[in-house]
């Protein structure tokens, strides 16, 4: 035996990192409940259209409700500037190669924004279908984005995100008609790994579907608004 105990310790460390991230996770929560503010956790692919499913989200309800984005990348800060220069607030966390956000780096960031002011907050995770799926950040809502331009296979290829998420976005509509992407293959087979997830098809390039799913968001919202608080 090479390595007596070895497995054994890393299993246990790895359970130390998921165990203090849910602890901390948990405490987001409480902030976000004490503030009564809404967080959106956005996984998906690089590219998938992440951030332009926020800007067009924003666009339809960024002025009935207080917003702000927390940025997630290895590397960068464009897409915390794209947002800013639609005026809202904005933080950028850079991972520095870690491929997805822990809730540590998200509590530092909602420790920065004004969050008695905030009704709603955006979190664009790093692109990735894997590993953003296994952290909680203490989230009311876990979105992810399949674009259509990924191929049909995604949902038996990473099925965790697929069953962790609350609402599946299905972005790029506009291109369909020039992939072979099954959209009648691909609702059934996620229905059947997650029967409780929202469905919505969009395209954030012509807009099409993005008020269906901004009157999904606004009634959570809504509710989050009218729910117990400090
Ligand atoms: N054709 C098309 N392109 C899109 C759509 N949504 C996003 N894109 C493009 O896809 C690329 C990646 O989008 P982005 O929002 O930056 O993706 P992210 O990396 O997931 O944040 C950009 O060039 C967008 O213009 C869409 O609905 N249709
Ligand atoms: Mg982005």
């Amino acid at each position: 035996m090479k390595n007596p105990g070895g497995e054994k310790r890393k299993v246990e460390v790895l359970e130390g990192v998921f165990d203090a991230n849910e602890m901390i996770a948990r405490e987001n929560q409480e902030l976000l409940q004490k503030n009564k503010a809404c967080m959106v956790n956005i996984m998906a692919s690089p590219g998938a259209g992440k951030t332009n499913l926020i800007m067009r989200t924003l666009e339809s309800i960024g002025q009935r409700f207080s917003c702000a984005v927390v940025e997630g990348d290895i590397a960068g800060k464009v897409d915390a500037e794209k947002i800013a220069g639609d005026g809202f607030p904005a933080i950028q966390i850079n991972t520095g190669g870690s491929c997805h956000l822990e809730a540590k780096q998200v509590k530092s960031a909602l420790e920065r924004l004004e969050m008695d002011k905030l009704d709603l907050i955006f979190v664009e995770n790093v692109g990735n279908l894997v590993c953003p799926a296994e952290f909680s950040l203490g989230e009311d809502l876990k979105v992810m984005i399949l674009s259509v331009a990924e191929g049909d296979d995604k949902p038996l290829k990473y099925p965790l995100m697929f069953r962790e998420s609350d609402v599946l976005i299905i972005n790029k509509m506009d291109l369909l008609g020039f992939t072979d992407f099954e959209l009648e293959k691909v609702k059934p087979l996620v229905r059947g790994m997650n029967p409780s997830i929202r469905m919505f098809e969009i395209s954030c390039r012509e807009g099409t579907g993005v008020e269906e799913w901004a009157k999904y968001l606004e009634d959570v919202i809504t509710k989050k608004g009218e729910s117990g608080g400090a």
